[in-house]
């Protein structure tokens, strides 16, 4: 019998997940989540994040994940029920492209912990630069431009590194850093993204980056799995000796540090390299054949689908912990969008889900949902932009912006996998029944959603459970890893309703015009 903790700290919270494998019983035994703003409220973050003095900063406080990593072992070590000297391997997955500075004092601090005390206090002294830039960030539009300049446009950063040069990305980030805070930056040893930061702290030694999240910096070679020199070339000046190496990410690279063996009276379970969100949600979705999407209805809501090869037409190609590739197209006015107009109107759930399902189509109304700037499309200039009601119509405003987000996901999907079967609906949003009809009758196929709602814990557990076998010589299929944890229960299916299937084909239309019509070119994705 085995137990695997997956751990993912995303932009609001971080979960911990663990699975007990034994023979043909698997199950999950351990599911908590920690909210930063609720349970952490010291560090001061509003949706985990803060906002910078400049026009687009977003970032949050690297010791405030460390702080939260430490809580979540408490809680797991305190779990009566559980035997964790069973436990076998640890992974995690974090929100993409967010990245973390530490100074050359950082591998003696991290080795010398001392566990009887708190973790974050003894990491105040590793970091060269106190704000985390996260995926939120849209402050370097500059640093993008300089980027493909120097790299020979933006298409051939895409062939390259699997997208073009982006702001929330970790390479234009660091260019920034290393042109506005030169000291800042000679005084940086590692960049770390969030995922081998939190890594690194689990071994108490620095970790390396895998190829899913090496995948979202702009400075990865995307066939090679390896750091592009022309790449770290057009971003900072001696990049190559910051950055760690990448692994492949079913690699172990270590065993749980002594201060968390010590300190919460854990085994010397196995470190399997963490990876990004949208990776790791790829395996705890299940999705390891093709003609299947899963929607992610998180902070970000992205769609994504596995394939053997890089499509030209999705906006970001990364590596998949497969060794495939996985397309993505990413929104950034997702959930926060959502809880805006729930707030806005004064309602909660049952009575948004009561709205969408009172009128579906919202009689030919349409809404393009960017409260904020927006990735897909490049929209700079945020606002809603309503059409036909005005801001007073809280239902035509409710159904409006989520009808308008299903619309704008299903019209970019065909970028993401051209014929799609079935969707895999998952993040937080995805328990809201009323909002998953809207889906299937805008993509006009079945909707599931999963038993387990936080799919890139899911998925790190099963990554920990796919790297312990291989490391045990029983190297295990990805079908068998996955299977009686991500199989689709017909009880969580969602049909689409074939009259309402037509009316949304006409609506998606009119929605890609209008998205067209108003889209702005300014080139930040
Ligand atoms: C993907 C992206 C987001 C983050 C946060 O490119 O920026 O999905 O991973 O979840």
């Amino acid at each position: 019998m085995g137990l695997y903790l997956g751990l993912d700290c995303s932009t609001q919270s971080l979960t911990g997940i663990v699975i007990e494998i034994d023979g043909d019983t698997r199950r999950v035994v351990f599911n908590r989540s920690l909210n930063y703003d609720r349970d952490l409220p010291e560090y001061n973050t509003i949706g985990g994040v803060l906002r910078g003095d400049v026009d687009g900063e977003v970032y949050a406080p690297p010791a405030m994940w460390a702080d939260a990593l430490d809580r979540m072992l408490a809680e797991l070590a305190q779990s009566a029920d559980l035997d964790l000297d069973n436990l076998r391997a640890i992974s995690g997955a974090a929100q993409q492209h967010g990245s973390v500075y530490l100074n050359q004092r950082a591998p003696a601090v991290l080795t010398s912990l001392d566990a009887t005390a708190r973790l974050a206090p003894q990491l105040a002294t590793i970091f060269s630069r106190p704000r985390s830039p996260v995926w939120l960030d849209a402050s370097t539009g500059r640093q993008c431009r300089e980027i493909e300049a120097a790299l020979g446009g933006a298409d051939r950063v895409a062939t390259l590194t699997g997208s073009p040069a982006c702001e929330r990305f970790t390479g234009p980030q660091i260019r920034r850093f290393a042109i506005e805070q030169p000291d800042a930056y000679a005084d940086t040893a590692r960049v770390h993204l969030i995922s081998s930061y939190l890594a690194s702290l689990l071994a108490g030694r620095d970790a390396p980056i895998d190829p899913g999240d090496g995948s979202g910096m702009n400075l990865m070679d995307l066939r090679g799995q390896q750091w592009s020199q022309q790449a770290l070339d057009a971003t900072a000046p001696d990049l190559a000796a910051r950055l760690p190496p990448i692994t492949p990410s079913s690699q172990i690279v270590g065993t749980l540090a002594r201060y968390w063996q010590k300190r919460y009276a854990l085994p010397a379970a196995a470190i399997v390299p963490w990876t990004g969100d949208n990776p790791s949600s790829l395996i705890g979705t299940g999705i390891i054949h093709g003609r299947v999407a899963a929607v992610s209805l998180g902070t970000s809501d992205t769609v994504f689908a596995l394939t053997t090869t890089p499509a030209a037409s999705s906006s970001h190609v990364f590596r998949s912990p497969t060794g495939d590739f996985m397309n993505l197209v990413c929104f950034r006015n997702g959930s926060l969008a959502r809880e805006w107009v729930r707030a806005e109107y004064g309602l909660d759930w049952n009575a948004v889900a009561a709205l969408l399902e009172s009128e579906p189509g919202n009689d030919g109304w349409l809404m393009l949902p960017w409260l904020e700037v927006e990735s897909t499309p490049r929209i700079a200039h945020p606002g809603l932009r309503r059409f036909g009601f005005g801001r007073d119509d809280a239902a035509r405003n409710i159904r409006g912006l989520i009808e308008g987000q299903m619309m704008a996901i299903a019209n970019h999907a065909s970028a993401v996998s051209g014929t799609i079967d079935r969707v895999i609906a998952t993040g937080g949003a995805a328990v809201n029944r009323a909002i998953l009809q809207v889906m299937a009758n805008v993509f006009g196929v079945d909707v599931y959603r999963l038993d387990v709602e936080n799919s890139a814990a899911l998925g790190a557990a099963l990554r920990a459970y796919h790297a312990d076998r291989l490391a045990d010589g029983e190297p295990i299929s990805w079908t068998s890893v996955v299977s009686g944890f991500t199989d689709p229960q017909p009880g969580h299916r969602v049909s689409p309703n074939p009259k309402h299937v037509a009316m949304y084909e006409d609506l998606r239309r009119d929605y890609a015009i209008l998205e067209t019509i108003h889209r702005d070119r300014k080139p930040i994705c």
